[in-house]
């Protein structure tokens, strides 16, 4: 069945096509030492769609809380934004949490969602244009972790939102950069980002070993994708889950462990995985409240209000760009 035709302004607009890089990417990360998959490629269509699976569980925490942050808050977001806003977000996810800004919002003259899945991203455009018809509605392509720059009309006051503590995928160095190019795309505005907590490590241990074992399939869907895409030939169950909290380096890491010596194909090319070789593929950092403004000073913000929960897993904060 040929798929409907779109109209120009129903058609996300594309900066950079994720598949011409991805074979590349996977078998760069694969002949590092130790091997490594980028975080990012966690998110085709699959993946994204057991991401959301992940923010049901009961030990996933964040999706939650700051949800409820973001509903509770959502007037005082809206005053300091201020009306006629243009809205970019940042890894658009399941489209979920901007709905309280969108709605408590004066006047907001554009929603441009930007994500890596553009399959994922057509139909959270699709959704939110049901729901919201007099809303300009622009999804883009693209991997905001590059280049993002686009002219910044003066006549516009051009909001970031970042939800998700996905800040904490970057390590602190490359979350600094992001902040920077940022703070230059929104001049003038400023950046509403949710950021997990450094706490109890049971509690982050748990939100990242879930006994359902979603997080387990969302980390082997890598191997899964790989064998998709890449002509690759993984048996997903020659490797574990492995994530655990690393108090010194207030991070979650995660790891696909091999459980045996083996030999994998990916796009024609042998990879030899020892016995526990690991191939690492996330980073989630935990921030206190005080780091996290200081990170976002040095990139160029000014920090203004921050909004946790009573129990302080999760924060929000509104940072402004002068
Ligand atoms: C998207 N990102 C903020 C999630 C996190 O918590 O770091 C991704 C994730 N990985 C495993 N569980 C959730």
């Amino acid at each position: 069945m040929t798929p409907p035709a779109q109209s120009a302004a129903a058609r996300p607009r594309e900066i950079s096509s994720d598949a011409e890089d991805y074979s590349d990417a996977l078998l760069t990360g694969l002949r590092k030492q130790p091997k490594c998959i980028p975080c990012k490629y966690f998110y085709d269509a699959e993946g994204s769609h057991l991401f959301e699976r992940i923010c049901e569980t009961p030990e996933y925490y964040p999706t939650r809380t700051e949800l409820s942050l973001l509903r509770r808050h959502a007037a005082e977001f809206a005053d300091l934004i201020g009306p006629d806003a243009e809205i970019m977000e940042f890894g658009a996810g399941a489209g979920e949490k901007i709905r309280p800004l969108l709605d408590a919002l004066e006047r907001p003259r554009a929603y441009r969602p930007i994500d890596i899945s553009g399959a994922y991203l057509k139909g959270v455009a699709a959704r939110l244009r049901r729901e919201y018809p007099a809303l300009a509605i622009e999804p883009i392509v693209a991997d905001f972790s590059g280049d993002l720059s686009m002219p910044n009309p003066s006549s516009v006051r051009r909001i970031g939102f970042f939800p998700g503590s996905t800040i904490g995928n970057f390590e602190p160095e490359e979350a600094r950069q992001f902040l920077t190019r940022s703070a230059k795309l929104l001049k003038g505005g400023g950046l509403l980002v949710g950021v997990d907590l450094v706490k109890d490590p049971g509690v982050l241990h748990a939100a990242y070993n879930d006994r359902a074992g979603v997080t387990a399939s969302f980390n082997k869907n890598l191997l899964a994708r790989a064998n998709r895409e890449a002509g690759a030939d993984f048996d997903c169950d020659r490797f574990a889950h492995y994530a655990f909290y690393n108090p010194m380096q207030r991070r979650i890491e995660v790891y696909l462990v091999s459980m045996a010596a083996q030999r994998v194909t990916i796009c024609g090319r042998q990879f030899a995985f020892a016995d526990g070789e690991a191939i690492h593929t996330e980073w989630s950092y935990k921030y206190t409240v005080e780091d996290f403004r200081a990170l976002a000073a040095s990139a160029g913000f000014v920090p203004h209000a921050v909004w946790c929960d009573p129990g302080r897993l999760f924060s929000v904060h509104w940072l402004e760009s002068p």
